[in-house]
């Protein structure tokens, strides 16, 4: 009935083998498939299940909204509610536009970058996914800055060759890209940590350095943080890493789980976007009262005192543990983790961009993949995806995943 029986292909365990689980039912840290077998979850839904699966309060929030109508295509007070709130949140947000999908998030966020500068290309970074917007589906890179080839069929090669690709964590091929093609281009848009090549943060440096080369050039910076934001820190990796995006965009946990993503920037930037500006963007869905009840919801959750901390704390005992547990059984492995997110590479390290990330041993994620499955650890189906830790994880959940990772490691040091 549906391609590949999935609505999202990497849900189709194509990196992994196998056929996977449907699921059927969660709840707190737990997912449950249809033949009733329940797996500790750290995918959660690719990031948004940060407080933990049918968290009462996002439930209760869901139901009081749907009682009043599930939409109205018109303003409500509950859209400006979230609004301020995530201005609030993020150091770069002065005005906020909410979408339903972060693709459509970062293909509004380059149509404004384009549309206030004049300017046509845009630079992106290898490894770096900010959905299937066609400017944005382009091919691997080839180590210096390159334009874009098409990344899939039915993108026409004119729509990816005005996409410029570096190496990530490259500042002196982003210098020079801007040397060739500076004074054309509208934006940079970059994830500030990288969770689509596994877990990548960026060097010291790096960040500052777009900042500062955007400036010069008089391009945009935009920071993708559909799974950064609301997931590593309150204000995001701007605020971890002390850089102010021109544009940001948001996505997963801003929603709660249900179809909200968000882009936003300064005002001077925003007040470019229809009606009140020339550059058009629309949705009929958009700011979805039942989305953003469950966005509210769970930022309100995650304002509280001390969240993420605890979150932070748990994560890294997570990755601490796997790879002391690697060690001992002498299997190469590098692993690291902010906030609620991780990521691990069996790769001695350190990985700093997608080539390195692609010299991983795939066979020794694949078998350590399915030998946490078999032990109920739901881990993503792919090497190059970020790992979710949720408030839901207590130190049972973590202590009962170290278990099945001693296993597993023993499985995957095997040839
Ligand atoms: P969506 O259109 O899938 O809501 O968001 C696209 C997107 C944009 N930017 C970043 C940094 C993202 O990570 C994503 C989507 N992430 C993938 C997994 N890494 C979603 C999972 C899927 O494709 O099914």
């Amino acid at each position: 009935m549906i391609p590949g029986g999935v609505n999202s292909p990497v849900r189709a365990f194509g990196s992994v083998g196998g056929t996977p689980p449907f699921m059927a039912s969660a709840k707190g840290a737990y997912v449950t498939d249809a033949d009733g077998r329940s797996y500790v979850d750290y995918v959660g839904s690719w990031g948004p299940m940060i407080l933990g699966h049918a968290n009462a309060g996002v439930l209760r929030a869901v139901r009081e909204a749907a009682a009043s109508g599930t939409s109205f295509g018109a303003p409500t007070e509950r859209e400006v509610a979230i609004a301020e709130v995530v201005c609030s949140a993020l150091p770069g947000m002065q005005q906020v536009r909410f979408v339903s999908s972060g693709t459509e998030a970062t293909m509004s966020a380059l149509r404004v970058a384009r549309g206030v500068t004049g300017r046509k290309r845009i630079l992106k970074f290898e490894g770096c996914y900010h959905g299937h917007a066609d400017a944005l589906l382009v091919g691997a890179g080839s180590g210096v800055a390159t334009l874009g080839i098409p990344g899939s069929p039915g993108v026409p090669e004119e729509f990816t060759q005005l996409t410029i690709q570096a190496p990530y964590n490259d500042l002196d091929a982003v210098e020079s890209a801007f040397k060739r093609w500076g004074d054309d281009i509208a934006c940079v848009i970059v994830e500030p940590i990288a969770g689509n090549m596994g877990f990548i943060e960026p060097l010291p440096g790096f960040l500052a350095g777009l900042r500062e080369l955007c400036d010069r050039a008089g391009a945009l910076l935009v920071f993708d943080e559909v799974m950064t934001g609301f997931r590593v820190a309150w204000g995001g990796a701007q605020r971890v890493h002390k850089v102010r995006p021109d544009l940001t965009c948001l996505g997963k946990v801003v929603g709660g789980g249900l179809p909200a993503a968000a882009y936003g920037g300064r005002r001077a930037i925003m007040k470019h976007v229809a009606p009140e500006g020339p550059v058009y963007q629309a949705g009929t869905l958009s700011g979805n009262p039942l989305a953003m009840a469950a966005g509210l919801a769970t930022l309100e959750a995650l304002a509280e005192p001390g969240v993420y901390e605890r979150l932070g704390e748990r994560t890294g005992a997570l990755v601490e543990g796997m790879r002391a547990i690697a060690a001992e059984h002498d299997v190469p492995f590098t692993a690291s983790s902010l906030g609620g997110m991780f990521g691990f590479f069996f790769h001695p390290g350190p990985v700093r961009n997608f080539d390195d990330a692609r010299k991983a041993d795939a066979a020794r994620f694949r078998r350590f993949f399915a030998a946490m499955l078999d032990a109920g650890i739901y881990l993503a189906p792919s090497p190059y995806e970020a790992g979710f830790v949720s408030l839901a994880h207590r130190p049972k959940e973590i202590d009962a995943t170290l278990e099945a990772a001693r296993g597993a490691f023993r499985r995957a040091a095997t040839r």
